[in-house]
């Protein structure tokens, strides 16, 4: 039985474009370049709104969020906030809810960043499942600067991606992080030429959209247990979706396939 059946509904998207890649990949192209991406309260949405409906689409495996050469995003929108006052942000939560929609999206998402990536743009790379660099990448937590902190889970996320020393050091100084800084640290997966990042992380998407869709989820689901929790009740949550993809056809199709040396044909059942 088909549960999701959610179309991908393309609306007149003012500050995202997104589109389809071989069927598979959803992408999803962050579009204020003259504002360096700088992420505001209706991008926010847009963005939160193509994720979930790339989520619910069928035949998409993989989502790719993007930016242009020059920026991922620069930021939250610093012109939009600089005249809030505490209580503003405060009472009304101030757009964590438009922040927080990628935590739900159960697809894998790759972050492919060019150009800047810097306070709400490292945090929302960070905040994908993980991230491929073009070698003009470059990451901060500027914030300071700003006589604000990170926000948007930066003095979480970037100590568990880079450890503490580098974390405090990019946080404190707002010193930006090059490609190469950046994946010696463990803050991004590879680096590929800029000319190639949307080839070869589309490529990379396929590779993981061909997989069975059930442990696609399954993985991903897991390894996000890996940052919540102790190592014990990380073990056993894994343990239990290993568990439970001996029910699916896709486990005995791949293991059969293996088995008798053919290439298997999965149903994401
Ligand atoms: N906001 C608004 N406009 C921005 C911007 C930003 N973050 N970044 C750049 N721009 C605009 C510039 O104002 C400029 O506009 P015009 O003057 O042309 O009108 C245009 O983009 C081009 O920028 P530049 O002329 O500055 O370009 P450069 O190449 O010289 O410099 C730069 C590039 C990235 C180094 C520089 O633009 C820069 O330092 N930008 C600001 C970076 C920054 O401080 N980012 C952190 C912002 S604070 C939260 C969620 C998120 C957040 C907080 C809470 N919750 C869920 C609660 C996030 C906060 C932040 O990100």
């Amino acid at each position: 039985m088909i549960i999701s059946t959610m179309e991908h509904t393309k609306l007149n998207y003012e500050f995202i474009k997104t589109h389809v890649e071989h069927d598979k990949v959803g992408i999803i192209t962050l579009h204020r370049p003259k504002q360096l991406n700088a992420l505001n309260t209706e991008l926010m949405l847009e963005l939160g709104h193509a994720l979930k409906a790339f989520d619910a689409q069928l035949e998409v495996g993989c989502i790719i969020i993007t930016g242009n050469e020059k920026a991922f995003a620069a930021g939250a929108d610093i012109s939009a906030m600089a005249n809030y006052e505490f209580s503003d942000v405060y009472s009304s939560d101030f757009i964590t809810k438009d922040w927080e929609i990628i935590r739900q999206i159960r697809k894998p998402v790759i972050a492919a960043v060019s150009g800047f990536a810097l306070g709400g743009g490292c945090e929302l790379a960070m905040m994908c499942d993980f991230i491929v660099a073009a070698d003009n990448a470059k990451f901060g937590q500027p914030e300071i600067k700003l006589g604000i902190i990170p926000g948007a889970g930066g003095t979480q996320r970037l100590p568990r991606a880079v450890g503490k020393s580098k974390a405090m050091d990019m946080v404190l100084t707002a010193r930006m992080m090059d490609a190469k800084e950046a994946e010696q640290a463990g803050l991004v997966s590879r680096i590929v030429a800029l000319e190639s990042l949307m080839p070869e992380t589309i490529s990379i998407a396929l590779t993981i959209a061909q997989y069975p869709r059930l442990a696609v989820l399954a993985a991903k689901e897991s390894v996000q247990r890996a940052f919540e929790g102790s190592l014990s009740d990380g073990i056993m949550y894994e343990r239990r979706l290993f568990h439970s993809l001996f029910s699916t056809q896709d486990q005995k199709e791949g293991m059969s396939a293996f088995i008798n040396k053919r290439p298997p044909v999965f149903h994401n059942k």
